[in-house]
């Protein structure tokens, strides 16, 4: 793919495109999880279509590897435009939708609360409409979140659990969760919510915590930074390895029959133990440089989450393999590669 005239070479692409094995259709491509699912699926052989939205800088960095992949197109489109999706969606007939698109910061969602909703809830219904007046076989996987659980009424979460949103985020994700539930009751759509518990990567973005704590801790050592200001140091999360987290994905639309599940590692740590694992890890004491800035704490806190991945486990066969520690040191040595150490 020529990436230089990407207007260009996305639409040639894409009408050269001839069906030959399973094609998936992701939104979200250049994100985190995003660009994990698609190494997965192009490795099992899939042709990916991948959603990427107009942007006046390089939204293509998770990605670029694969941007020479010949199983790999590009369409230009956004999840706040239906018409685009609905066209789309018929010209590609996708044997698998991966809704992984989202105003996806907790926090920035109290500043734009309107947006988001309009990506984060209305985009899903607006896909799921694209999928039913296609007339196509399509299975939808809804990138759902455990931020849903919120106020927590009971620990460990697992399916079940009533839900709680705190943040116009999380509630736009419950319409989201719920609308997918509602056409596969209402229209038998075969769709599935992952309820996935936070997870990180060398390639999350840096304004989500752990990341944002993997970065200064590099740049800390490599004496580039002096401080690193947090916010809330005794919330509490199940921080899981996305890479892991993209099989679920894939493994849950394998099934005879549709179905919801709680994706997390079943540990629960505070940003507080993130940052000291972190600094650790290098040699350095956190309290040292860490310091508590109010400016990153939120209208409406989620206090504390755990995940119970046990149906998972028994429906699935998925496990994860990498727990707190070994992500925590993992994120902090790629930042070190990243700066040049
Ligand atoms: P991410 O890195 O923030 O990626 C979000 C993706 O959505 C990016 O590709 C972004 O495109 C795209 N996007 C944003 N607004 C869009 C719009 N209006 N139209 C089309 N695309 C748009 O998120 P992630 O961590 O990979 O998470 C993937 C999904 O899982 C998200 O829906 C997130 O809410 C959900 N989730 C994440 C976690 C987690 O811990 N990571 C846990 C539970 C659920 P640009 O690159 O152009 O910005
Ligand atoms: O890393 P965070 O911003 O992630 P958060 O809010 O849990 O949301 C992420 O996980 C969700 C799954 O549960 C996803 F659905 C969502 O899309 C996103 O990927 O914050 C984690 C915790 C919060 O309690 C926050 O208050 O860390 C606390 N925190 C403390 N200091 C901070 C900071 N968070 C950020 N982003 N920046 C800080 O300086």
């Amino acid at each position: 793919m020529n990436c230089e005239e990407p207007a260009l070479a996305i639409g040639a692409v894409a009408r050269q495109f001839a069906r030959v094995a399973s094609n998936a259709f992701i939104t979200g491509i250049t994100g985190q999880d995003g660009s994990y699912l698609s190494e997965f699926l192009l490795e099992k052989g899939y042709h990916v279509h991948g959603l990427v939205r107009r942007a006046s800088t390089d939204n293509l960095q998770r990605i670029r590897h694969l941007l020479d992949h010949e199983r790999l197109t590009l369409h230009h489109g956004d999840l706040t435009d239906g018409g685009g999706l609905t066209r789309l969606v018929a010209e590609l007939k996708p044997d698998e939708v991966y809704n992984l698109a989202a105003q996806s910061h907790v926090k920035i969602s109290f500043d734009t609360p309107d947006y988001t909703t309009d990506v984060t809830a209305v985009g899903a219904v607006r896909l799921l409409e694209a999928i039913r007046s296609a007339g196509v076989k399509t299975r939808y996987y809804q990138a759902s979140s455990s931020e849903m659980f919120g106020k927590v009424r009971e620990t460990p979460q697992v399916e079940t659990t009533p839900f709680h949103p705190r943040s116009p985020y999380a509630c736009a994700k419950l319409f989201a969760h719920w609308i997918t539930i509602n056409f596969r009751e209402a229209y038998g759509q075969f769709g599935c919510s992952g309820i996935l518990f936070n997870h990180e990567s060398p390639r999350r973005g840096e304004t989500f915590v752990t990341r944002k704590v993997s970065m200064a801790v590099a740049r800390i050592k490599l004496g580039l930074q002096d401080k690193l200001a947090l916010g809330n140091l005794d919330a509490k999360r199940d921080w899981g390895y996305a890479k892991e987290y993209v099989e679920a994905m894939w493994l849950m639309l394998q099934q005879d029959e549709p179905d919801d599940f709680v994706i997390a590692t079943g540990e629960t740590h505070t940003v507080r133990e993130l940052a000291q694992v972190a600094f650790d890890h290098v040699g350095l004491d956190w309290e040292q440089y860490t310091e508590v800035d109010p400016t990153y704490y939120r209208p409406a806190e989620v206090d504390m989450l755990l995940g119970d991945p046990g149906k998972a486990k028994r429906v699935l066969g998925w496990e994860p393999a990498t727990k707190f520690e070994g992500l925590v040191r993992l994120m902090v040595d790629e930042d070190l590669k990243l700066l040049g150490s």
